[in-house]
């Protein structure tokens, strides 16, 4: 039998996809530059489906039904090419190498064209999910040609995560346009991640709550407009006890947040396509922080409130539910986050042509990826309305949710000021919205500013042109 597709890089990804591919009952043909990952893979899961291990990839090629697809799951840099450089030659015009690595859109953009150039397909897939996504349904992000959709797609959606009988992969566009918004999607994960754990920090430094009262308080807000992946998992975290020392295992963790790339690329992107995307960049910078060691044992005496943890009273002094107003910014931060990782990909469409559907993107963002949420639902609505709103912020459900929830988010913003406690997200979050909504920015008097020593010109609010005044003489205003 000729096999349907080919997966080489057999990995913990490669090889759980590939397994998820031949339990859908399909024919995948595996291959690994080191032979013991295709043995191991087919000794021990074998019995699931249909794989024809490969040794080489001529071996690869030769077992596969026409036009050729190919998933490539190693490194993502320099791997990634050199195994395209392996594959390229041996295929003919109409075949397909489907990158399924967090490769950055620039280079898929680059291979795409090269191989463009030599008649094969090159399809920058997004997938998200980690190991367990990968092999019980991610959520699958493909670029490249519609062609190649065509035939490549009905597999994809196949071992997609589903949702409503929904598959989570859609067609998003040519050339980059699937690893962008898989780098967004990733952006936006961290900004989630980041807002969560100021949530943590200010109950527990703010009011002396334990991480097991934090769980059932991410418990129970897991199941409400909260409802998602990473606010399940973050109640299972705090609920976690270390074996060793018996102390709740968040205690034990250096408290030094790691990052592989993609936060940091969705905010040097989004810097050069002059996107406002404060909640992710806050995110990354709060993980650098975390991490300058040297800077927090340098700083660590410096004056300023210690958050007082007297438990309950306080909350009973304050004549507020903090913890509701807690989730209540929570909510609202969030809101304003997926809205500017929304604006990127809107801005980053433009920019490339790719004609990125947001409505169909957050409905493949319901299932199967790590920002799987109830939340991604409402978005889907909002962008399938008559009208696309400019932004999530003005779509009806947003507004109303921000309305709501706004007196409680600049109480906590203002109650973290107060007890020193770093709330980078929410409060970034908050002068975000404020920012949109203002009728007139200070932005007038940096243009004066910009005029004053650089003669970088002004434009006015009540006629058409490009003004000066010339500030060193007669400070009269020239028309330019
Ligand atoms: P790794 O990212 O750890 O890559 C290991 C694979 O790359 C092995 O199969 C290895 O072959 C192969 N490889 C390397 Br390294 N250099 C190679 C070369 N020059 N030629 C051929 N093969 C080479 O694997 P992973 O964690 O399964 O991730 C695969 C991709 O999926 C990555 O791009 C990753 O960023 C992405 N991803 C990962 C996750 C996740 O949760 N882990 C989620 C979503 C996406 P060998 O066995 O011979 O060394």
């Amino acid at each position: 039998t000729q096999a349907r597709i080919g997966v080489t890089g057999l990995a913990v990804m490669g090889a759980n996809l590939a397994r998820n591919l031949a339990r859908h009952g399909h024919v995948v043909a595996v291959h690994n530059r080191s032979q013991y990952r295709t043995k191991t893979l087919v000794e021990e899961f074998g019995h699931e489906g249909e794989f024809v291990p490969c040794e080489t990839p001529q071996e690869l090629v030769a077992a596969l039904e026409r036009p050729r697809r190919i998933l490539i799951m190693v490194k993502a840099g320099v791997p990634t090419d050199a195994v395209i450089e392996e594959f390229a030659p041996l295929l003919e015009p109409g075949d397909m190498l489907v990158d399924g690595g967090n490769a950055h859109f620039l280079d898929t953009r680059r291979r795409e064209a090269a191989l463009r150039e030599r008649g094969i397909h090159f399809v920058g897939a997004g997938v998200s999910g980690g190991e367990e996504g990968a092999l019980l349904g991610p959520s699958i992000m493909p670029g490249g040609s519609a062609e190649s959709y065509a035939a490549l797609g009905p597999l994809l959606e196949d071992i997609a995560a589903k949702v409503d009988g929904v598959p989570c992969c859609t067609h998003i566009g040519p050339d980059g346009a699937g690893h962008f918004v898989k780098m967004v999607h990733n952006g936006i994960e961290y900004a989630d991640m980041q807002l969560i754990a100021e949530a943590y920090d200010l109950l527990r430094q703010g009011l002396g709550m334990s991480p097991a009262e934090l769980a059932d308080v991410f418990a129970e807000w897991n199941r409400g407009e909260l409802s998602s992946y990473l606010i399940e998992i973050t109640a299972e975290v705090l609920r976690q006890v270390d074996a060793p020392t018996g102390k709740p295992f968040v205690d034990v963790v250096a408290d030094r947040a790691e990052q592989k790339g993609t936060g940091r690329w969705t905010v040097q992107i989004a810097l050069d396509l002059g996107v406002p995307v404060s909640g992710i960049a806050e995110a990354v910078f709060a993980r650098a922080t975390s991490g300058a060691v040297e800077l927090r044992q340098a700083a660590r005496g410096l004056p300023g409130p210690t958050p007082h943890t007297t438990g309950p009273a306080r909350e009973a002094q304050a004549g507020t539910d903090f913890v509701e107003d807690v989730r209540q910014a929570l909510y609202a931060s969030k809101i304003v986050a997926y809205a500017q990782g929304f604006d990127q990909i809107r801005a980053g469409s433009a920019e490339y042509g790719w004609n990125v559907d947001p409505g169909a993107l957050a409905t493949i963002w319901r299932g199967g990826c790590i920002i799987r949420a109830v939340f991604l639902d409402r978005i889907r609505e909002a962008y399938e309305a008559a009208r696309t709103p400019a932004t999530l912020l003005v779509a009806p459900y947003f507004t109303d949710a921000l309305a709501v929830a706004q007196d409680a988010w600049r109480r906590v913003v203002a109650r973290a000021v107060e007890l020193g406690i770093p709330a980078p997200g929410f409060s970034s979050a908050l002068a975000y919205y404020d920012a949109l909504r203002a009728e007139r920015l200070p932005a007038a008097l940096i243009q004066g500013q910009r005029d004053f020593f650089g003669a970088h010109t002004y434009r006015r609010i009540d006629r058409e042109g490009v003004f000066h005044v010339f500030w060193s003489g007669d400070r009269m205003e020239i028309e330019g």
